[in-house]
């Protein structure tokens, strides 16, 4: 499974604010243009979102870079109440997902440019929680910080450029789930996802 809980570090408030027409909210969408931004959530988390809404969020981070989106939670009407996610700065894009129902992990949802645009729409009755989520963008030749899983420990703290290896190893009495090295593509993308650390 992919480690949700890593340990991303986001930049500080006022370098978001001076880039960015919205950078966090519960309301209904937004254009976002930080290199970072979030928590985003639907309408009114985390009590129930509305019927009948329509939200739209547009990501565009700097040209050359691409975007990380990441789910804290997701809970929607199953079947009647979708988020859907396209791989560029409209619905005329690809879609890269469609979520519905109860997801309890969601793993990270990478961007092939620097734009993302997700809808958010509800039907006439029965409403959930909704969602919360986050995003990072990394511009090309260097990816984004993968973090370290609980009970684990890493190499390299520091330098994420392209060609640069992560080696993972877990404290006495657990295991290492998943790869144990990860290095940065050119691309800006890790070459596997985070492991985890279980007990044994
Ligand atoms: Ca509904």
């Amino acid at each position: 499974m992919e480690q949700a809980t890593t340990d991303v570090t986001l930049p500080a408030p006022d370098d978001v604010i001076s880039h960015s027409t919205v950078t966090s909210g519960t309301g209904c969408g937004g254009n976002l243009t930080a290199p970072s931004g979030g928590p985003l959530t639907s309408p009114n988390y985390p009590g129930n979102y509305g019927n009948n809404e329509n939200c739209e969020w547009l990501i565009t981070v700097p040209e050359g870079s691409i975007i990380r989106l990441t789910f804290d939670s997701f809970h929607t009407e199953k079947g009647y109440d979708f988020l859907t996610i396209y791989d560029g700065a409209s619905d005329n894009a690809t879609e890269i997902k469609r979520l519905t129902g109860y997801h309890p992990q969601i793993s990270p949802i990478i961007s092939t440019s620097n734009t993302l645009f997700l809808r958010f729409r509800s039907d006439g009755k029965k409403s959930r929680q909704g969602f919360q989520f986050s995003y990072i963008s990394s511009t090309a030749g260097q990816c984004w910080d993968p973090g370290v899983p609980t009970n684990g420990n890493r190499d390299n703290n520091s330098n994420f450029t392209s060609g640069q290896t992560v080696r993972y190893t877990c404290m006495d009495g657990y295991q290492l789930r998943g790869t144990a090295n990860i290095t940065c593509q050119p691309n800006g993308t890790w070459t596997g996802s985070t492991p985890t650390c279980g007990g044994k």
